[in-house]
């Protein structure tokens, strides 16, 4: 074996020195087993519900090379009259409000209902958070081993619209491979909050008992975007705190726009750790899709949602094409300059860069001169 081995090893040594024939066609071609399954290898097997497929699926659809890229759109089209099915509901709070652990209790309810569960997260820092990961599959433990459960944590080392895109393209699979509840978390602050409530139907909002919303690092537009508001650790002696915050937040949802039209924002306890108030937030979520599915609000919020994705990929790219452009980079130290001089506005200076790639020059405004 050893020797064959070597021998094998020093041919390989002179063919790269040396092209020469191969020797046998089998050596050449790729073994069926390593070969990457095709688009439509990928979507038989979302669709027949195979995990593992599943997973390789999403790992195409999160690359970032461009020859994956085509395959992954083609993929996700042919799946596409299969999606959709799904209650699409987003879960957020600060750190350590408790959701990996409600999510834990939460989804395991559903599943002993007979419910299939995918949980999703978006994270745009989530290449320097390994930790929180690991710490969220240990919350997971009865989740993640769960048979009708899918847990996949968020595509690592990209930004915000990346993840985003990204993790709208995951629900999107994990609905056609027959998961009818999607559970989106979102784990980053800020605007991770927004990329979230614009791709779910359902939004709840975790909160701690006592402390303002400002302590709990949650901003104020958050709670105008919630379909529910949950106290959650409202257990122990934190359950008159966490009363108190409950009429608190109630009595401000009371003078908001509601988030969905049709729908009154509620403010109720719960304890993700011990369960308590779970699965009356299920009944909640059941309630409001009963309510708008019938009056088309659901769909109506989903493809206006769409519509809001298709512009912001449009803006992306136009923004990309323009700075990589050698029209506008071979002209732009020029204008900088100028505009630094005092020899040019603004406005025109804008001008002069956008015209510089745009086939019908802006009329409204003087012609920049190229010089
Ligand atoms: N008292 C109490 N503590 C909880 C509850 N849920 C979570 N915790 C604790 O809060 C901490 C953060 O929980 P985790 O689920 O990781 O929060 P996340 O950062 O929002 O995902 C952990 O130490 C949990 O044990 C709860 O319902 N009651
Ligand atoms: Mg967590």
């Amino acid at each position: 074996m050893h020797g064959l081995a070597h021998r094998t090893a020093d041919f390989r040594a002179t063919r790269v020195k040396r092209p020469v024939r191969l020797p046998s066609r089998r050596m050449s071609q790729t073994p069926p087993s390593a070969r990457p399954p095709s688009p439509a290898d990928l979507a038989a097997g979302v669709l027949a519900g195979n995990r593992t497929m599943l997973a390789r699926a999403i790992t195409l659809v999160e690359s970032r090379h461009p020859r994956h890229e085509a395959a992954a759109q083609e993929l996700l089209t042919q799946l596409l009259p299969r999606t959709g099915k799904s209650r699409r509901v987003g879960i957020t709070g600060s750190p350590g409000v408790g959701k990996s652990t409600f999510i834990e209790t939460f989804g395991c309810q559903l599943v002993e209902q007979g419910h299939r569960v995918a949980v999703l997260t978006i994270d745009p820092s989530s290449a320097r958070s390994h930790g929180s990961i690991l710490g969220d599959k240990t919350r997971m433990e009865k989740l993640c081993v769960s048979p009708n459960a899918f847990i996949r944590p968020s595509p690592s080392g990209e930004h915000l619209g990346g993840v985003a895109r990204r993790t709208r393209e995951t629900m999107l699979l994990c609905e056609a491979a027959g998961f009818d509840v999607v559970i989106v978390e979102s784990v980053g602050v800020g605007q991770t909050e927004i990329a979230l409530r614009s791709m779910v139907d359902f939004f709840l909002l975790l909160l701690l008992p006592g402390g303002g919303d400002e302590l709990q690092g949650i901003k104020k537009g958050i709670v105008e975007m919630a379909d529910l508001v949950a106290i959650n650790k409202a257990d122990g002696d934190n359950r008159l705190r966490a009363e108190l915050s409950r009429q608190e937040q109630a009595a401000a949802l009371h003078y908001l726009q509601p988030a969905t039209p049709e729908w009154q924002t509620d403010a109720v306890l719960c304890a993700g750790r011990d369960g308590q108030g779970v699965p009356e937030i299920w009944r909640q979520i059941e309630a409001f899709y009963a309510k708008l599915e019938p009056l088309g609000i659901i769909a109506q919020r989903r493809q206006q949602q769409s519509l809001a994705w298709l512009q912001d990929l449009i803006e992306e790219e136009l923004k990309r094409r323009f700075y990589s452009d050698p029209r506008v980079a071979g002209q732009w130290d020029a204008t900088r300059r100028a505009l630094l001089a005092g020899e040019t506005t603004v406005v025109l200076a804008a001008r002069q860069l956008l015209d510089a790639t745009a086939s019908v020059p802006h009329p409204d405004l003087p012609a920049a001169t190229n010089n």
